[in-house]
């Protein structure tokens, strides 16, 4: 299947007539074929952004919820559709983009739909002064937005959906991995009447389409999610155009477990955390943490749900572990494998390839739990993004904060325990963007979104979104 770029309402294909191969992860064949965009087709669709802007931009708060809520229903009436383009696109099993991938980038467009018309602004009265200060929050006008592979629509429309909400046009880029639903959104957005210009979509490598992208200097904002060393670039290449950044990064979580948690409840969301999404989400708890005196218990129940978790052809309604998204991703993770066994890392399940009888070539791996003994060793600091994890025990309060804040990164926690003291301490503490205790990845999209040091800067979700996408401007009337 060959996709095009979406450029001013139209499907088109890369002017300079470039293409991609598109593999399936799930048998490693070729499907389809995906532009490799130029610098001349980021041009093209800045310029049917550029002409979309003074439009849009005077469009009413309730015109632009109305469109947005309209993408929502048209994605949720086709969400097989979608939910099996992902599923076959990035490995991951059907029945997960159809519970959560899909109606999540639904929800994103109908949220952001709806925070628009209550997004208020401030004023202030300079009392003594005879002054009144009201605060303006007013569209940017082209900005750029990039996503990765692992939830390829969810985390596309997670930005896209507030930029044009804030009356933004916008040229965005799919993973080159993953483009398969942003190409189908563009049908949606037309039927839903999104006015030609307001979202274009341009297909290919980051660093070509990309990174034509960043370097663009009428492109005044960039929204990115993805590796850590490339937000580290983007960063780069926009901080002399002073372009305004958000930055979603990689995660290394820790997954802290205290004897007196609701074990079964931390048991079986601790699968959930470890495993979902072959273990590619940026949120997964990689380096679980548990209380000594529940250890041995902990390992031995761990391990066997883990064991059975049957790994499998992602378009298979039973299958819990797909195939992860790339070859090279499948190498890069079997790499921190044989680092682990170098380290002196215990496999105690999986480890090894797996072969789908049929899809030989797919690239499946068993979930993989290393126990380690010191947290410093790579498997335990690297982001490793595939379903690998690390266990250790530990013994008091103060050690496990100090490992848990001891790596690069600060995404998410997550905490189990029921002692409300320890609860309050540890969440002040841990350095992390989201704290999560008793639960895993429950979403509220009213609350901010991000990380904290090499995880990345800026936050996503709810009127923070809304705030990035917008420049304020404040006016002072002496009356
Ligand atoms: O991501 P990239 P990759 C982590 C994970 C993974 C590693 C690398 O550890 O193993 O990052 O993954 C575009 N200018 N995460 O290499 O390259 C690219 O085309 C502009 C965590 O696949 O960062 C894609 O659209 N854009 C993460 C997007 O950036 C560029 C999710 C992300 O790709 C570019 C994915 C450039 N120079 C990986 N280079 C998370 N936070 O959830 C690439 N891109």
């Amino acid at each position: 299947m060959t996709i095009q770029n979406y450029i001013n309402g139209q499907f088109q294909d890369p002017l300079e007539n470039n293409w991609i191969d598109n593999y399936s992860p799930a048998n490693g064949e070729i499907y389809g074929k995906i532009p490799s965009s130029t610098t001349t087709d980021v041009d093209a669709a800045y310029t049917a952004a550029k002409q979309a802007f003074p439009s849009w931009s005077k469009t009413t708060l309730e015109t632009r919820s109305r469109i947005l809520i309209k993408i929502s229903e048209l994605l949720e009436a086709h969400i097989q559709r979608f939910a099996a383009a992902e599923s076959k696109d990035n490995g991951k099993p059907i029945s997960l983009a159809k519970a959560v991938d899909i109606p999540r980038a639904a929800s994103n467009f109908r949220f952001f739909g709806n925070a628009i018309t209550q997004f208020a602004s401030e004023s202030h009265e300079s009392v003594g002064q005879g002054a009144v200060n009201y605060t303006l929050r007013q569209p940017i006008g082209v900005v750029g937005c990039i996503s990765p592979w692992n939830l390829p629509l969810y985390l596309f429309t997670w930005k896209i959906a507030p930029a044009i909400a804030a009356g933004n046009c916008v040229v965005a880029k799919p993973s080159e991995v993953t483009p398969m639903t942003a190409y189908l959104l563009g049908e949606i957005c037309n039927e839903a009447g999104l006015p030609k210009g307001v979202l274009n979509i341009v297909h290919g490598l980051g660093t070509s389409t990309g990174q034509a992208i960043v370097e663009h200097k009428d492109i005044k904002a960039i929204s990115f999610t993805g590796g850590t060393e490339t937000g580290a670039h983007i960063a780069r290449v926009a901080a002399p155009m002073f372009k305004k950044l958000s930055l979603e990064l990689g995660g290394k979580n820790p997954n802290i477990i205290f004897a007196d948690c609701d074990y079964n409840d931390m048991l079986n969301t601790t699968v959930r955390s470890s495993f979902a999404n072959q273990g590619q989400i940026c949120l997964c708890g990689s380096r679980i943490f548990v209380e000594a005196s529940i250890y041995e218990q902990f390992k031995k129940d761990f391990v066997a749900k883990v064991s059975a978790l049957k790994v499998g052809h992602p378009s298979e309604e039973s299958t819990n572990i797909g195939a992860l998204v790339s070859k090279s991703h499948l190498e890069k993770v079997m790499g921190y494998i044989a680092i682990a066994k170098e380290e002196n890392g215990t496999i105690l399940c999986g480890g090894n390839k797996v072969t789908v009888k049929g899809y030989e070539n797919g690239y499946y791996l068993e979930p993989t739990v290393i126990e380690v003994t010191t947290d410093d060793c790579r498997v335990n600091q690297e982001e490793i993004f595939g379903p690998v994890v690390t266990i250790m025990p530990f013994t008091t309060e103060e050690e496990v904060l100090e490992m848990a804040n001891k790596v690069k990164y600060g995404l998410s926690a997550t905490l189990w325990t029921n002692n409300l003291k320890r609860t309050m301490q540890l969440s002040n503490q841990l350095q992390a963007g989201i704290v999560w205790v008793n639960t895993w990845m429950m979403r509220d999209l009213r609350t901010p979104f991000g990380g904290v040091k090499a995880s990345g800067v800026g936050r996503e979700g709810g009127f923070e979104a809304l705030r990035f996408f917008t420049e304020a401007k404040n006016v002072c009337i002496k009356y």
